[in-house]
């Protein structure tokens, strides 16, 4: 069998890792690349060797050649590149936040039904290695069932300089940053029903909050509080680290500093590091990210492959993309929110 070709739209500062994890999977090539922006097309083709480059998504579609499409956009296009991958049948991955609402989200996730295409948002942050090793515990039984448990993402780091649109929008860290740590604590806890926040904006040079604290009533009686942070000055900055704490029936689990494990359970008490590796393109600290893009991307081509739905299918992801919505409904009305009634 030949290799499996995709089309990439979007060559901004993400989309290079993404191109990395394609050129890395044996099976995979991408043959298309596109973008309005001209300089971006040239400086993504070069450094990928891409000769096929398209400023308009439209014409890269019409003139096919791919088996699947990957979307690396920011979110605004997020909706009309989905629904024109959709009439033109071609597997999608579109990257997150999935749409600017749920309502643009639920129509995506229909338009690729319809279309009888696979869909998956490309949240990667599940993918993380730490956070790879904290399920195999919590799945091994070690902690026993869990009760309680904390996702925090707490920072002082400078995402504006890389990710300038980050500043300008009405809504920032949990639509940014607190959708894949609400991705996580589905991942690890299962689904959620209810949701309660609060939010704050701490830097004034930026539009959004840039702090949230979100409490969880997970469906099986978990309880989590999900915080995100990028006003949170530390002696050692830990960007872009996620940390975990988890109480079960057995013992605990904390995922700290460095990536340091400590389970502790009936057995005793185990520490260990579970640190990402540092892929040859990777750079710290973004390599955690970077290797959770490889990581996601194989996932994808190896499912597209089979034929069967991806983890982080666009029909899973509404299911995170509504706690998003529901952080800042519950922060802006000061209650707590039902998340059935969003879905
Ligand atoms: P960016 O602005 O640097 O790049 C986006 C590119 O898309 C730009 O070059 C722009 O010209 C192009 N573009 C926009 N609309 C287009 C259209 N309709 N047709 C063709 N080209 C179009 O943004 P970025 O920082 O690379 O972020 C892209 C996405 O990746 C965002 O949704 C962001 O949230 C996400 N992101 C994800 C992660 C992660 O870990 N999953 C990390 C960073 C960013
Ligand atoms: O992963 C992301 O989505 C990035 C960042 C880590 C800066 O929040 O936008």
């Amino acid at each position: 069998m030949g290799k499996m070709k995709g089309a990439l739209i979007g060559c901004g500062f993400f989309a290079v890792n993404q191109m990395h994890g394609w050129r890395d999977l044996a099976d995979v090539k991408i043959v298309a690349i596109c973008d309005r922006d001209p300089e971006r097309l040239r400086i993504v083709g070069d450094q990928f060797a891409v000769a096929r480059r398209h400023q308009s998504a439209e014409d890269m579609f019409a003139e096919g050649g791919f088996d699947f499409v990957d979307i690396a956009t920011t979110v605004g296009s997020h909706r009309a590149l989905v629904e024109l991958a959709a009439r033109h049948a071609v597997p999608a991955i579109c990257q997150k936040p999935f749409a600017p609402t749920l309502a643009d989200a639920k129509a995506m996730v229909a338009a690729a039904e319809a279309a009888g295409i696979p869909l998956m948002i490309h949240e990667n942050f599940r993918w993380q290695t730490p956070i790879l090793a904290v399920k195999a515990v919590l799945d091994s039984g070690a902690i026993g069932d869990p009760f309680w448990g904390r996702v925090s993402f707490r920072s002082g780091f400078d995402v504006f300089s890389g990710q300038p649109y980050l500043a300008k929008g009405k809504r920032f860290i949990i639509e940014d940053l607190g959708i894949h740590s609400l991705d996580i604590a589905r991942f690890l806890f299962g689904d959620a029903g209810r949701m309660t926040a609060r939010t704050r904006r701490i830097n004034p040079d930026i539009a959004g909050e840039d702090v949230a604290t979100m409490l969880l009533d997970h469906d099986n009686g978990v309880t989590s509080i999900v915080d995100v942070s990028y006003a949170t000055r530390l002696p050692e900055e830990p960007f872009p680290e996620t940390f975990v704490e988890i109480d079960g029936s057995a013992g605990t689990l904390r995922l700290g500093k460095d990536y340091t494990l400590t389970v502790h359970g009936a057995a005793g008490t185990a520490r260990s590091v579970v640190a990402p590796a540092l892929l040859p393109w990777a750079s710290r600290p973004w390599h955690n990210i970077q290797e959770s893009v490889a990581l996601i991307q194989k996932h994808w081509a190896e499912r597209l492959a089979e034929g069967r739905e991806p983890d982080t299918s666009g029909r899973d992801n509404l299911k995170t993309f509504a706690l998003v919505e529901a952080a800042y409904l519950s922060a802006e009305r000061g209650e707590t929110v039902a998340i059935a009634d969003l879905l």
